[in-house]
């Protein structure tokens, strides 16, 4: 998606929890991306702060490398830092993380802020560790891992975003592609995991099946939060559905009542279904912000949607992008390829159906099984995982074969689509002359960086 710097949201997340609920902390956030810090300079910074805990944010199993080499740059300054981390990957695959990568003294698994200011409170005390509830960590060669913590019941308890630890690099925040280079760009989180059960997805298995919501004036009063303190004029809302009821309709007059929704634009990704159902409420969502609507169409062939079991059929896709077209948002369409039944002919039929549903703009990726899904241990317990580089787990890179094509085969088809769709001169003139603005700037950007050519050179000739 081109160049893009995101707050580090998790991160300032946890260190707004802390600054609230413990006392006598000092806390500092370094966001090496933003103050474009490299490792001899994260290092130098660790040494002068001379912190107890050093915490890694992780985000996703493709960053597993980074954290480790984090907290191992900690361990260098100091080896009685006591080293942190967290989050979906590190949550599923504990045991094994904590084996391989013995710097990592302790992993939070699942919602990690009362958990890291409980070990931020007896940290002093290291015994005390096998009380906390929610981590694993070793103790003598021993693996332990204590029982997991309840989720916080209600969300809206948690403080307001931390951005004032990160104020100094705020203005270096953007999505370039969605939003231009001067927009300043903050996330909000509206909810936390998900009511459906997708197989290749974790996200609803790391917030144990249960999908907690703030409520639309909270939200709305968030990301008003950040336009006032901070010039945010461009918000992604972490939450991965609009869901049924009024919920889509409220918050879009909670947006439209603080009185600043023609400052600030918004984006969010969504099911199919949930845009018809909510279909009514689109022009009000406009009217709030809503530009870029990130939909999870997936596939078209009966026994992969049955296999990824997302419950929604291609007469969906259809529908949800043509009604997002005609409110004038930007219609963006996820596609996975790589599914076990794959065939060379079915990605054909997934391609003719892209170039068919033709939204604004489209994301192939492959199947890739994430640590903490049903297809991770599905794969795994088939042997069907032929790389276990996890730096390579970032939906670009083909992990698996299918029962017809090897893993090469996948990566091909995978560039195949992204031509398939962005090559003919028709799309590129007709986004490029785009009579939508937001249109207009993607292909132009687009086509300012032959994206899809450094698309290719990301993957070609990567499995060995
Ligand atoms: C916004 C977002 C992005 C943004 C911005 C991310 C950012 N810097 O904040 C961008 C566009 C950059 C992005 C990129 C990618 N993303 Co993304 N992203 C998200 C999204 C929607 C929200 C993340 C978020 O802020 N959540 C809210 C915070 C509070 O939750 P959290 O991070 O899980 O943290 C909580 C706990 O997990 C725990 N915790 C987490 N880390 C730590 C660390 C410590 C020390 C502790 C104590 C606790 C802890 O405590 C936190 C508070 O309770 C999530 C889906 C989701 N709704 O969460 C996907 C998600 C994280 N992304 C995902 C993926 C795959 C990617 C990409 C690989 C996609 C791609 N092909 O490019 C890249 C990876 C980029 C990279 N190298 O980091 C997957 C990760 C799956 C996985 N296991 O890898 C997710 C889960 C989406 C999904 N449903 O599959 N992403
Ligand atoms: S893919 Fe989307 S709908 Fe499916 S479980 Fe994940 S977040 Fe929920």
């Amino acid at each position: 998606m081109g160049e893009y710097l995101p707050p580090p949201y998790g991160i300032i997340q946890l260190a707004a929890y802390l600054e609230k609920e413990v006392k006598n902390v000092d806390i500092e956030i370094l966001d090496c991306n933003a103050e474009q810090v490299e490792w001899k300079g994260m290092e130098k910074r660790i040494e002068s702060s001379n912190p107890d805990i050093v915490a890694s944010s992780s985000l996703a199993t493709c960053n597993t490398y980074v954290v480790v080499r984090t907290l191992e740059t900690a361990k260098k300054v100091n080896p009685d830092i006591l080293t942190v981390t967290g989050g979906q990957h590190f949550t599923a695959t504990a045991q094994e993380s904590l084996k391989q990568y013995p710097v990592i003294d302790v992993i939070v698994r699942g919602e990690g802020e009362q958990t890291l200011a409980e070990i931020v409170s007896k940290s002093k005390d290291r015994n005390t560790l096998p009380r906390i509830k929610g981590i694993s960590f070793q103790h003598n060669g021993e693996m332990i891992h204590s029982p997991s913590r309840p989720l916080i019941e209600n969300l809206e308890q948690l403080p307001y975003p931390g951005y004032h630890l990160v104020k100094d690099t705020m203005d270096k925040y953007h999505f370039t592609m969605m939003a231009g280079r001067d927009s300043r760009y903050a996330l909000i989180e509206g909810s936390r995991g998900c009511s459906h059960e997708c197989s290749f997805c974790t996200q609803w298995r790391h917030w144990q099946g249960k999908w907690r919501l703030k409520t639309p004036k909270r939200i709305a009063d968030e990301m008003e939060f950040c336009h006032r303190n901070f010039g945010s004029k461009f918000v992604w809302l972490t939450d991965d559905n609009f869901g049924a009821g009024t919920r889509a309709n409220d918050l879009a007059e909670e947006i439209i009542k603080n009185g600043t929704a023609d400052e600030k634009t918004w984006f969010v990704q969504a099911r199919c279904d949930d845009i018809i159902r909510n279909k009514e409420v689109l022009p009000k969502l406009r009217k709030s912000g809503l530009i870029w609507v990130l939909l999870g169409v997936e596939n078209t062939e009966p026994s992969t949607l049955e296999a990824f079991k997302k419950g929604i059929t291609p007469e969906d896709a259809r529908t949800a992008v043509k009604l997002l077209k005609e409110n004038g948002i930007f219609a963006h369409a996820m596609f996975i390829i790589g599914g076990r039944k794959d065939t060379v002919k079915s990605i054909e039929n997934l391609r003719e159906f892209a170039n068919e549903l033709d939204p604004d703009f489209v994301m192939f990726s492959a199947l890739t099984p994430f640590p903490g899904t049903e297809i991770f241990e599905e794969a795994k317990r088939n042997g069907w995982i032929e790389d276990f580089n996890w730096s390579h787990y970032d939906m670009v890179h083909a992990i698996m074969p299918t029962e017809t094509l090897s893993r090469l085969e996948v990566q091909e088809q995978l560039y195949e689509c992204y031509r398939s769709f962005y090559g003919p001169w028709r799309r590129k003139l007709q986004g490029v002359f785009s009579s939508n603005k937001m249109k207009r700037r993607v292909f132009r950007y687009m086509a300012g960086r032959s994206l899809v050519e450094q698309f290719k050179s990301l993957f070609m000739g990567a499995p060995a």
